[in-house]
């Protein structure tokens, strides 16, 4: 079942006792943060882990615009974001499509019609009018029309948390849509936080490359750039640091165009966060999730497509030439991520529906909201990761590694080396390349049981035989790591040895008892008496 929009999924929480609507008036500065944090941590009691999603309809200085918040925070609301009744079951479809065969004589083809049909869903479409444009604002806009957070006491200003910053391709004219903070710093100038290995930066650095003559899209003859071009662009790329894209003093000028969408229905949001291969349009993985085409209107002042029922839209540009300090901003890694350079984002128009929900979430010490999103992510991406390393058995991102620091994966081991194999192929694999840490169990152990994980784990492990490091790229909220987004990532290879890698000793059996007992036992508890 699909959500057309953002107020019939509030809807739906609200009937199904998910929603908590608080009518009393709150600061967005810093309270807001407080009221969700011990929410999320559970301070409703009444309700299940992550507790409800909020809806504040009284924020203090936000014009009238409710406050929606926590609308993922907990496993029931993520399962009916993506409405299934088991995440699983997002994976099983995946699992589905990719072991689609060729069909083999006319009847196999016929059966195939209807699939076909089904992934006609999957594409969106763009339709002639939407309600994210029942208002558009050419002039007197600004970002502070709409209750924007600040979140944590040290935060740089107020932060936009929840956008999906919607770009594209100048040389495929292919849409990306990303989730990157905005840092609020004046009513229409705002930071554009898009970490250098994610797919916008790319498109920011193909604009650098190709002197910003303008997107190739609709059809129109790509440019291709000349040496000197692609020179002059790998030169600045090279010689920045951090977030940084340009050099100090590199003006190659120009623009590129950005729309942002806040408020977008569950699946659009989600699939904004999702780590989809770089080519693939966000657009296409919501239509998959709904299984509904994403319907999306034509912006008014730059030449993109935003989801056509959205709450709010907010068009512009990013200069080539221009990068600022961004953060210091509290995040998910329970620490600040530190300032760094980067885009601004300039408001050029402002759309929203009447009576727009402003739509935002906040990181902190997890378990937050983000803990479930990335749990689901975990969860959906297991298919895909198992095409590039089919001996993968399952996978464990544990809430507190934050995702980019601890994963603990099981693979059915079948030769010397193995795990090192996987290792280094999750590191090679998409945004897992920021995996800090990744520990490689045999395919007997419960991953998803920490307790059974650190039994086994440092049983296992012969610390200076099985430990390998690595260098390479890390998460640029790694404030641990010797240089901004580079570093050592660590694997623990905590397979059982075998001889045929150099283990000569004999392995012990785990201890387990027999079967006859164990049905001794059963049969004789009561008599026992011990419960
Ligand atoms: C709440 C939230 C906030 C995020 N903020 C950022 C951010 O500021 N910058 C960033 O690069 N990634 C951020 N991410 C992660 C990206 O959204 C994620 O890596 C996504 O896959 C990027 O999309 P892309 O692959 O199309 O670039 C955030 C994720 C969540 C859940
Ligand atoms: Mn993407």
């Amino acid at each position: 079942m699909a959500y057309n929009d953002l107020r019939e999924w509030i809807e739906a929480l609200d009937s199904a006792g998910e929603l908590k609507r608080v009518r009393a008036q709150v600061d967005p500065i810093l309270e807001i943060t407080e009221i969700a944090d011990r929410v999320s941590k559970g301070a409703a009691r009444k309700y299940p882990r992550g507790g409800p999603a909020l809806l504040f309809e009284n924020v203090k200085g936000g014009n009238g615009v409710p406050v929606l918040i926590n609308q993922f925070g907990s496993e029931r609301r993520m399962q009916m974001a993506l409405g299934v009744d088991k995440l699983d079951e997002v994976a099983e479809r995946i699992r589905q499509l990719l072991n689609m065969k060729s069909p083999e004589g006319f009847l196999e083809k016929l059966k195939m019609l209807p699939m076909l049909a089904e992934m006609g869903k999957f594409f969106p479409k763009i339709v002639a009018s939407g309600p994210c444009q029942e208002v558009i604002r050419k002039k007197d806009f600004s970002f502070l029309d709409f209750p924007v957070l600040q979140c944590w006491p040290q935060d740089a200003g107020r932060f936009i948390t929840l956008p999906c910053v919607i770009t594209r391709d100048p040389r495929t004219g292919k849409r990306n849509v990303g989730m990157y903070r905005m840092q609020i710093y004046d009513a229409t100038s705002a930071g554009m936080h898009w970490q250098r290995q994610k797919v916008a930066a790319e498109h920011y650095r193909e604009m650098l490359r190709i002197g910003a003559r303008g997107p190739a899209a609709g059809g129109e003859q790509a440019h291709i750039p000349s040496t000197a071009e692609r020179r002059s662009g790998v030169d600045i790329m090279a010689r920045s640091s951090g977030g940084s894209m340009l050099a100090e003093g590199e003006r190659p000028g120009g623009t590129m165009e950005v729309a942002v969408a806040i408020g977008t229905e569950p699946s659009l949001t989600f699939s904004a966060i999702v780590p989809a291969p770089p080519d693939v349009e966000e657009f296409i993985v919501a239509g998959f999730l709904r299984q509904k085409p994403v319907e999306l209107v034509k912006c008014q002042t730059v030449d993109l497509e935003v989801p056509a029922t959205a709450e709010i839209v907010l068009e512009g540009y990013v200069k080539l030439d221009e990068l600022r300090t961004e953060g210091p901003f509290g995040d998910h890694t329970g620490f600040y991520s530190l300032e760094d350079e980067y885009p601004v984002f300039h408001l050029t128009c402002v759309t929203h529906r009447k009576n727009p929900i402003y739509s935002t979430t906040i990181v902190g010490k997890p378990p937050m909201e983000d803990a479930w999103m990335g749990k689901a992510v975990e969860r959906i991406f297991l298919p895909l990761m198992k095409l590039t390393l089919p001996e993968i058995v399952d996978v464990n991102l544990p809430v507190e590694g934050i995702f980019h620091n601890l994963m603990i994966v099981s693979i059915r081991k079948s030769y010397p080396g193995h795990a090192r194999k996987v290792m280094n192929g999750i590191w090679a694999l998409g945004q897992a390349m920021f995996t800090k840490c990744i520990v490689v169990v045999d395919e007997d152990v419960n991953i998803q049981d920490i307790g059974e994980v650190v039994l086994k784990v440092f049983n296992h492990i012969d610390p200076e035989r099985d430990i390998q490091f690595t260098l390479g790229p890390v998460d640029s909220l790694d404030h641990a790591a010797r240089l901004p987004n580079f570093g050592s990532k660590m694997g623990v290879d905590a397979t059982r040895k075998w001889p045929s890698e150099g283990f000569a000793r004999p392995w012990p059996d785990e201890i387990l008892m027999d079967e006859k007992t164990k049905s001794l036992v059963d049969k004789k508890w009561k008599e026992l008496g011990i419960e």
